[in-house]
């Protein structure tokens, strides 16, 4: 769907400010110490509440360099700190994960594929639950594949579906299928298509994202170390996943969506596409040029987030971005 360039805009329902995190294990509340190995904290040499208490916004992406220059960015927006200030990398004592803190936003690397960023996104939770945060936004800023769309466009997920256009998350537990759903927040959603709208600067679409378990094969690439398939067999499976809705293919929209929703957060996926995959498979376009693409996602978010505080402040605002 393009994003309407105007007209008559609903007004948004009151967001309940705070809405506590909740996470769906007992056994957390119960434990004396709660060592979050990947971050290199913990609940008991870390005053978690006094670090992360005032967290309002969590972005993630794979790239530590990104999340770092992420929160570089959001800062100056948000007129935090000095110019040029440098935001340190908290997470210093590993180099699993980085994460870096400008006020109210939180920006955290997850590396590549689900796996990694599950991992991350437990830590995560129960680092903002024993914060004990309220009202935490979650947003993935990333990279994808683009179906069908101009490269560089970027692309609010609708829904993230599986390899078969399916939402949901499938995961073995205890050598069981457990599957949970990937809801995004419809709210979030409609109010960064108006912030994309509101700022015109690329074309942005809303459309379900593909979270595949693998860059080449599970893409349908040609240009893996295996490939099994014709040219035609690719372009029928990414034309029937353009007809359920998916414009864009990233790997880890399911799990991040499955998590947050499952702890109560409101989440939001925000991915740029380097390319066309109708058209071809290889990431050729020249480095500033893709430099520039990956800035598109941190400036829409960046400015949906300088706008909710905005309204945060003015609650008589009816949406943030009009
Ligand atoms: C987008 O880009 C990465 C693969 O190049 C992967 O993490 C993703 O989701
Ligand atoms: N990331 C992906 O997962 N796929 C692409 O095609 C590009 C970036």
């Amino acid at each position: 769907m393009a994003l309407p360039g105007g007209g008559t805009e609903e007004p948004e329902p009151h967001r309940d400010s705070e809405r506590p995190l909740q996470l769906c294990n007992p056994n957390i509340a119960a434990m004396k110490e709660d060592i979050l190995y990947h971050f290199s904290l913990s609940t008991s040499s870390h005053d978690l509440p006094a670090m992360f208490g005032d967290v309002k916004f969590v972005c993630v992406g794979g790239s530590p360099s990104r999340m770092s220059a992420f929160i570089q960015y959001v800062a100056a927006e948000l007129g935090l700190g000095r110019p040029g200030e440098e935001y340190p990398n908290i997470c210093a004592g590993t180099d699993r994960y980085a994460m870096f803190k400008a006020g109210p936003v939180l920006s955290v690397s997850h590396g590549m594929g689900i796996p990694s960023i599950a991992i991350m996104l437990h830590e995560l939770l129960k680092l903002l639950f024993h914060a004990r945060c309220s009202g935490v936004t979650a947003i993935r800023i990333g990279t994808s594949g683009g179906i069908g769309l101009e490269p560089g466009s970027v692309v609010i997920t609708r829904q993230a579906v599986d390899a078969c256009f399916r939402p949901e998350f499938e995961q073995l537990v205890l050598g069981r299928r457990v599957v949970r759903s990937t809801e995004l927040d419809a709210r979030l959603v409609r109010e960064l298509a108006r912030c994309a709208a509101h700022l015109d600067e690329f074309p942005t679409v809303v459309g379900n994202t593909m979270c595949t378990l693998d860059f080449y094969e599970g893409q349908g690439r040609l240009d893996g170390a295996l490939c099994s398939y014709t040219e035609q067999d690719k372009q029928e499976y990414l034309r029937a996943a353009h007809a359920a809705g998916v414009r864009n293919i990233e790997m880890e929209s399911s799990v991040f969506a499955a998590m947050c929703s499952a702890c109560g957060l409101p989440a939001a996926v925000v991915c740029v596409t380097l390319l066309d995959r109708l058209r071809g498979d290889q990431i050729g376009s020249p480095h500033d040029v893709l430099a520039e693409y990956q800035q598109r996602p941190q400036r829409l978010v960046g400015h949906f987030i300088k706008k909710s505080l905005a309204g945060a402040a003015a609650p008589a605002s009816r949406s943030r971005c009009q």
